[in-house]
């Protein structure tokens, strides 16, 4: 099939227009079959694009190297383009829509000569699932067209369920560098300068517009502009949730199972959390996904998740048999790999990986490389972003219910962030409120890779959205609390915890060993929603007795007395720098329900002093 075949007439014009102003050499339907994949990978790598891995070690593996510059998501280009700024918020940049298509059509106008222009028709969520969007992208990138193959559900079948005239979100990609006649990229990674890439949503009119970087977020539309961005302004107008959150089934060993989302900051490892191995004798614990949650309300009351992606787009460093031993296998084949280390004979390698570098290798930059380890300023070999993008179906750990079209019924949502101090390793929310209290204030510490901020500070945000909102976060506070207000019934409510996995001791020491031992603070959750977890009450929340989770190998009496207790001082601090830090950016727009939380839990912090 090709794109003459398009039966949809909206579709079809749609193409014909952008490729009238972009002036493509030529149109290919992206139609999702294998041999199409195939073919593009091996296109890509004779022309110097790409490496293909060894099939020995990785078979249906390649590895891309990326401009220097196009190395994440930007931030700073990412626009919400509303038609009033009010509606995009305080934490959103903001330009008005007619004149930022303006300027993108002018970008636009000729970026695709000497460029094939691809036509990718996806799917977000199981195909034909109530929950799932279709999206169609054109991009002049078969890099994006192939990680969208492992990403999304792509092809045919989707523009079978659009028909003639069925609904998707455009999305518009470019990477911004037309050719000259005659002019190659000579196998480099083709971008735009830094001002001049754009990320822009449109969510009058639900469009996305992406101009001149090729990577991750920025490229791969239904991801973060379209599964979150977007999505959340749908679901505030449809009554639904689009979340920023893992999806995980865990199972005990009488065999009852329980679904778990769960939202996390940059850095808590949330993809190592959604692959877990769990410690504990006799539980399991399975993969639905690992980076995002639609939700919506079944007929029977609960609240329903859907991963509405096909893939895993991983951070590799310390990815390793340690950390993550599921994504490792999972990325194992039919993977691409971006910007990692490539080894002599064809394999790849990060830093983290859990084993030296084998000798020579040709690090992220095309230069070669050996480790020295004597050498404390030697540059990695893998940039710190560096990517895997791997089909969730090859996850060891993925559960049975990962792509049923109704969705898993969710029992209880996490919030998280990295906290050295003051944040206990697990406490729950009394009510749904008092829970989007909780992701309201989710904060992180900053990690020595952002260099913006001294590191050792906490950085708030709020159910790992901050990036991800498609409109004024305070009204996505107030969504939060009217999903709850409006719920069939209350008591089917998923419960709601805040957990901690990065406590440390006075001296800079780990309190907690963290990954499979996590299992333990999963079981307590578990074990809350069956009602059989023995708890107590404190003026932060509900948490678990001191006996009520066993203690794993080297963590002490006292160190759990130390992860559980309830620092008074520290959490008068963190209410003092919530209500003058963080609050007031939200104005007007703050929930007042959340502004009363926040007196609640300091009269109950005074009140226990
Ligand atoms: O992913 C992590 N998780 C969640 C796992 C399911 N990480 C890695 C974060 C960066 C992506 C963690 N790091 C976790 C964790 O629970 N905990 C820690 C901190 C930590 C690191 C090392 C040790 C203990 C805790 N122990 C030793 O190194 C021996
Ligand atoms: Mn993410």
């Amino acid at each position: 099939m090709n794109v003459n075949d398009i039966k949809h007439a909206g579709l079809k014009k749609w193409i014909e227009d952008f490729a009238a102003l972009t002036n493509p050499d030529e149109i290919i339907l992206a139609d999702g079959s294998s041999a199409q994949y195939d073919e593009l990978i091996d296109q890509q790598v004779a022309a110097g694009y790409a490496t293909r891995l060894n099939p020995a070690k990785k078979p249906g593996c390649v590895a891309y190297n990326s401009d220097p510059s196009d190395v994440a998501r930007v931030e700073k280009r990412t626009y919400i383009s509303s038609v009033k700024q009010e509606d995009a918020g305080p934490t959103n940049n903001w330009m008005d829509p007619t004149q930022l298509k303006k300027e993108m059509t002018d970008l636009y106008r000729g970026c695709m000569k000497g460029r094939t222009m691809y036509i990718i028709p996806f799917s977000m969520g199981p195909l034909g699932s109530p929950i799932s969007k279709i999206g169609v992208e054109i991009t002049d990138s078969a890099y994006v067209v192939a990680n969208m193959m492992i990403m999304t559900r792509v092809g045919v079948k989707v523009l079978e369920l659009l028909g003639t005239d069925g609904y998707y979100v455009p999305c518009y990609h470019s990477v911004g560098k037309p050719l000259a006649e005659g002019e190659s990229d000579n196998g480099k990674w083709p971008c735009a300068a830094m001002e001049h890439k754009y990320i822009s949503h449109f969510p009058e009119t639900r469009e996305i517009w992406s101009y001149g970087s090729g990577y991750g977020g920025n490229a791969l539309l239904g991801k973060k502009c379209l599964a979150l961005r977007i999505a959340t302004v749908l679901a505030r107008d449809e009554g639904w949730l689009a979340e920023h959150m893992l999806i995980l089934k865990i199972t005990s060993p009488e065999g009852k199972s329980r679904f778990v989302t769960g939202a996390f900051p940059s850095a808590c490892g949330k993809t190592n959390l959604a692959m877990l191995i769990p410690t504990i004798p006799g539980w399991k614990v399975e993969t639905v996904g690992d980076d995002i949650a639609w939700m919506k309300f079944g007929s029977d009351g609960q609240l329903y998740a859907i991963n509405p992606e096909a893939g895993f787009f991983g951070v590799a460093p310390g990815t390793s048999d340690d950390s993550n031993r599921n994504a490792l296998i999972a990325a194992s084949s039919n993977t691409i790999f971006t910007n990692v280390g490539v080894t002599e004979d064809k394999d790849i390698w990060w830093e983290g990986i859990g084993y030296d570098a084998p000798g020579k290798l040709i690090d992220w930059n095309d230069n070669e490389w050996v480790q020295d380890k004597t050498d404390k300023t030697q540059k990695p070999a893998a940039h710190p972003n560096a990517r895997f993008t791997a089909p969730a179906v090859q996850c060891p750990s993925i559960a049975a219910e990962w792509e049923d079209p109704k969705g898993v019924p969710v029992s209880a949502i996490l919030f998280g962030g990295r906290r050295p101090k003051t944040i206990p390793l697990v406490h729950q929310s009394h009510d749904w409120a008092h829970g989007v209290f909780l992701g309201s204030i989710v904060g992180s510490e900053v990690t020595a890779a952002a260099l913006d901020v001294k590191a050792g500070t906490i950085r708030r945000d709020p159910f790992a959205m901050l990036p991800f909102c498609g409109y004024n976060m305070g009204d996505y506070f107030q969504h939060w609390l009217d999903v709850g207000h409006a719920a069939p019934d209350a008591e089917k409510l998923p419960k709601i915890f805040y957990v901690n996995w990065f406590r440390k001791t006075a001296e800079g020491k780990w309190l907690w060993p963290g990954y499979g031992e996590n299992s333990r603070v999963l079981k307590w959750v578990f074990e809350r929603c069956e009602g059989t977890a023995k708890f107590v009450d404190t003026p932060i929340g509900i948490m678990p007795t001191i006996d009520a989770i066993d203690r794993p190998e080297g963590v002490t009496e006292e160190d759990m007395k130390e992860l559980l207790a309830v620092d008074l001082d520290g959490w008068i601090n963190e209410v003092e720098d919530i209500r003058t830090n963080h609050y007031p950016k939200f104005g007007n727009h703050l929930p007042k329900e959340l502004a009363v939380f926040l007196d609640t839990l300091e009269s109950n912090l005074k009140a226990a002093k």
